[in-house]
């Protein structure tokens, strides 16, 4: 059967409530292997690759998961034989179509793939190395492992995340480059664990509203997880809950080559994103077939015979006949005369629209940034205004954005809080795709990792906000642009109890501290106008790293009022004001912090103990000096005290290490929640205060 729902009914679909399970249940009729590849023989043998290849290495590895690649082998064939656009000579091509299997476990289905389809990098002998150290072919997929893997998955219900910023990504690109330059779907597959995640229902509940209609997703429909049947937790109607949210509704026979063309050919015109149900059975022809067990590593040397007895299989472990092999590279070079045709078309743009292309793809940020950053700063220092951080954030965005027309800024329905929309964006929607500006709704994890697929997807760089406390909520994907390494930017306001009133639930304390922790990951507490312009600057020149930019609600003064042309920020820790009488005592400080720090440095001056004010606005950064330049700025003898409206976690290797003492450093910050009340009220109840610095100083020296 299939759903295609026409437009006018879309947003009111029709649900019955019913105790019977249709979707979501598993498949426990038999299953005629022999009827199956007899009715589609070619068909059958492909697909067999991708599954004896999995059982092979899962019991190689004695680990791993072969129940999912077995039952989605068909699909996955289907798809790579009959509708995804690649050419697995050329990985990168940027018009590709996207292929995610967010159902990250089922690794060795993308392996396989990408073995049989000819892409260099996997080798057989990586396939063998399934899970090894070293190997590309790593527990689950890894971006940057291989090529081919267009995004890291694993942690369930990220891949549909990323794949909803993919398909935005393509959106945007598609309506400033035309159709000519970018025109492809993304694909991706999902299971039962991504579809109950809750990150799921915002990537969902995204998709439908923007129309999506180059995203599919295949939901490997088994009935199964780990503890059993899906019955056992959920009885969502997947599909009316899609539909419910404006996505076009299929479903087909995850096993019939014939069915699942077809889902995929009406899944491909229809006008929003559209979700194919694909009835499986999990570790299919095995004896574990639809049970849990075959979720996991099926590694009994006898089931694994049986089982390729049921497929009809005669080769030896790991061995693939010549002529699936050239089946296989055969549909892996179909796409190359498309590919080829649009070099031709590519290369027939203008060399400057080739240049910005390109450059935007690699990441790079243009000359003019370095300029119009200067330029700001030395406004900034010159009219030394009192704004919070994330107003100064708004203010570094309206100078880059007009010059960088690959951002697309966007927030978790805090707009005006975050400050992240200016003035040239428009507003991303169904009839102005070129519009830069998202409106995530209340999302904040759906956001992470829309953000997460965009960078993925290249030529655009996206950033987005919320409040600093509700990093909580898109931590999931904030770990994992750490862990891929892409330049995303998260404008994470509100970051102390100096957001005041709204009180203790929405006052960050641990929150630094965990950011920071994170490996891979920025973490830039500006403490005016001038470091947020340095720290902008030196986030979008990372191609690496993504980074969180930590902004107050509150006003702060300018405490950079003597203009320098080179970003102080940069290096993560630097000289902000130098003891005037002999240096006796050292302050470090963050954000809103530093401006108190030198309230700090003026008490103690005044009472002749010489005090160095030290501006960290990135501790990651600062780390990754040199052992002089850190020397230089931290040196050792003086007391040290550091100050900032958070958990000490952190603080402690600029405090004791790095030529540091117990005996003569302390911390002034927060050890507990915040409270409700005006933001001083709150510095002063938590006591942190310039006089509490100076206190601390005289009791160290
Ligand atoms: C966020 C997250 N939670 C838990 C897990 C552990 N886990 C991996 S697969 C899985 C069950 C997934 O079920 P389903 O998607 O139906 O996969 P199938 O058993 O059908 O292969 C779980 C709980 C995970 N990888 N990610
Ligand atoms: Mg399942």
């Amino acid at each position: 059967m299939v759903l295609v729902r026409p437009l006018a009914l879309r947003r009111r679909p029709a649900i019955t409530r019913s105790r019977m399970m249709t979707a979501n249940s598993k498949d426990t009729r038999p299953v005629d292997l022999t009827a199956i590849a007899a009715a589609h023989p070619d068909h059958w043998r492909k697909a067999a690759c991708i599954r004896t290849l999995t059982l092979d290495a899962v019991a190689a590895a004695n680990s791993g998961h072969s129940g999912m690649p077995m039952g989605m082998a068909d699909v996955a064939t289907v798809l790579f034989e009959k509708h995804l656009k690649f050419d697995a000579s050329a990985p990168n091509w940027p018009d590709r179509d996207r292929f995610i299997l967010s159902a990250g476990h089922g690794s060795m289905l993308l392996y396989s793939l990408l073995h049989l389809t000819g892409y260099a990098d996997m080798t057989l002998e990586q396939v063998k190395n399934f899970r090894q150290l070293g190997a590309i072919t790593a527990g689950h997929p890894e971006f940057g492992h291989a090529t081919g893997i267009e995004t890291t998955t694993g942690p369930l219900g990220q891949g549909i995340g990323n794949a909803v910023g993919f398909a935005m990504a393509e959106e945007s690109l598609r309506a400033r480059w035309g159709k000519k330059t970018v025109d492809h779907y993304t694909y991706c597959i999902v299971g039962d664990g991504c579809l109950m995640e809750g990150i799921s229902h915002e990537a969902i509940g995204l998709a439908g509203r923007h129309e999506l209609s180059h995203l599919i997703v295949m939901w490997d429909d088994n009935g199964i997880t780990i503890d059993g049947p899906v019955a056992l937790s959920d009885r969502t109607d997947q599909k009316a809950r899609f539909a419910a949210s404006g996505w076009d509704v299929f479903d087909c026979d995850g096993h019939d080559p014939v069915d699942i063309d077809r889902a995929l050919t009406a899944a491909k015109a229809s006008a929003g994103p559209a979700m194919i149900a694909c009835k499986t059975h999990i570790a299919i022809g095995s004896s574990a077939q639809d049970t849990s067990k075959g979720h996991g590593a099926l590694t009994d040397a006898t089931l694994i015979a049986n089982t390729k007895a049921a497929y009809g299989w005669e080769y030896g472990p790991f061995e693939i006949p010549a002529d699936l092999k050239t089946a296989w590279e055969t549909i892996g070079s179909k796409g190359a005369a498309e590919r080829a045709e649009w070099e031709a078309q590519f290369a027939a743009l203008s060399s400057a629209k080739q240049a910005d292309f390109t450059r935007a793809f690699a990441g790079e940020m243009p000359k003019r940034l370095s300029a119009t950053i200067k330029a700001l700063k030395k406004q900034i220092s010159e009219s030394a205004p009192k704004v919070a951080t994330r107003k100064a954030s708004e203010m570094a965005l309206e100078v880059i954005n007009p010059i960088l027309p690959e951002t697309i800024g966007g927030s978790a329905d805090l707009t005006g809080s975050n400050n992240t929309k200016t003035a040239d964006l428009g507003t991303f929607d169904t009839d102005n795709r070129k519009g830069r500006y998202v409106y995530y709704g209340i999302r904040e994890h759906g956001m992470a990792a829309a953000m997460n697929g965009m960078a993925l997807h290249g030529g655009v760089r996206p950033y987005g906000g919320t409040f600093m406390c509700f990093t909580d909520y898109a931590r999931g994907a904030m770990r994992l642009s750490a862990l891929m390494g892409i330049s995303v930017q998260y404008v994470m306001t509100h970051d102390s109890i100096g957001l005041g009133e709204d009180g203790p639930t929405h006052q960050p304390v641990e929150h630094l501290a965990m950011l920071r922790a994170t490996p891979n990951m920025l973490v830039f507490r500006p403490a005016d106008a001038v470091e947020t312009a340095e720290a902008w600057e030196a986030a979008l020149n990372q191609t690496g790293t993504p980074s969180v930019l930590a902004l107050s609600r509150q006003s702060l003064p300018t405490v950079r009022s003597d203009h320098k042309t080179a970003n102080q920020t940069w290096r993560g820790g630097y000289v902000l004001a130098e003891s005037v009488a002999k240096r006796q005592a050292v302050i470090m400080a963050t954000g809103s912090e530093v401006s108190i720090a030198m309230v700090a440095k003026a008490i103690l001056e005044a009472e002749g103990i010489g005090t160095r004010v030290v501006s960290m606005p990135c501790m990651e950064l600062f780390a990754s000096q040199d052992d002089a330049y850190r020397k230089r700025i931290l040196p050792g003898g003086a007391v040290r005290v550091a100050v900032e409206a958070g958990v000490r976690q952190g603080w402690d290797r600029w405090l004791l290490g790095e030529r540091g003492r117990e005996a003569k450093a302390g911390f002034v910050g927060m050890d507990g929640f915040g409270a409700s009340a005006p933001a001083e009220e709150l510095y002063a109840h938590f006591g942190i205060t310039a006089e509490a610095v100076a206190a601390k100083v005289r009791d160290l020296l």
